[in-house]
């Protein structure tokens, strides 16, 4: 069955966390989007009255004839297809757990460079997003980062995965938040990156497995920019 991932085109986002997943399990899937038309197509999408669960904003899957919205639903719903989950509940619980919080962690580094409202341009809000980046240097981005590399030392299977002893796609969302991070604040990272070496070492093993090895040398792997959740301001990583 044929995954349709409808996402804004040029950026990764928080698209970038279902690509990270259908490219792991090699899934059949096509990015709507990227393709001719796709636009309108993920506008209309969007903004059809047909769907009686529409989603309320992108990422968004159509799969088997049903619409999917929110990242950590869309890969608690594909999770058992793509083979990324354990096979017991209660990993599963566990997993959808770490990716919920892996949302918060996204809401506020979006919230770095749009700390009053994501409808008005970052110049326009430059001084409460040095107030807001501040704070999350200092105290957010450090304690996120502590979590998830406490919860690497807790796992009763070892420290290789976030939960029990396979790759799920939490390790790959979080991967992907920590190469975001690498690129958006880079001295914060280098600071606070010493102090979580589990999680650095997930980092470089999620990038080796074979399949995200593969897509992150592909063209379908965006560089970062700042129209993204990650961006790049000098002024905001002092
Ligand atoms: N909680 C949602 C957030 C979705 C979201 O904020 N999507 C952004 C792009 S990354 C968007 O297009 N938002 C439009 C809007 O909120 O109006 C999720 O995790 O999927």
């Amino acid at each position: 069955m044929q995954i349709e991932l409808y996402y804004w085109p040029d950026i990764q986002g928080r698209g970038e966390f279902i690509r990270l997943a259908l490219e792991a399990a090699d899934a059949d899937y096509i990015d709507v989007a990227r393709g001719e038309d796709g636009m309108t197509q993920l506008l209309d999408t969007l903004q059809s009255t047909a769907i009686i669960h529409p989603p309320f904003a992108p990422p968004f899957i159509r799969v088997d004839g049903a619409v999917i919205a929110q990242v950590a639903g869309i890969l608690q719903a594909l999770g058992p297809q793509l083979e990324l989950v354990p096979s017991d509940e209660a990993g599963r619980a566990w997993v959808h757990q770490c990716q919920l919080t892996i949302a918060d962690f996204v809401g506020e580094v979006h919230d770095t460079h749009h700390p009053v409202g994501g409808s008005a341009y970052y110049e326009d809000q430059k001084p409460e997003a040095l107030r807001r980046s501040t704070e999350f240097r200092r105290e957010r981005l450090s304690k996120f980062l502590h979590y998830f590399e406490s919860i690497l030392e807790r796992n009763p299977a070892g420290d290789t995965w976030l939960v029990g002893d396979t790759l799920s796609y939490a390790d790959l969302s979080m991967f992907q938040m920590l190469a975001g991070l690498g690129y958006a604040f880079p001295k914060a990272m280098a600071r606070v990156g010493v102090e979580v070496p589990r999680l650095l070492a997930l980092q470089q093993r999620v990038a080796l497995v074979p399949n995200v090895a593969r897509y992150l040398r592909s063209k379908r792997r965006l560089d970062f920019n700042n129209d993204d959740i990650w961006r790049h301001y000098p002024e905001l990583d002092d």
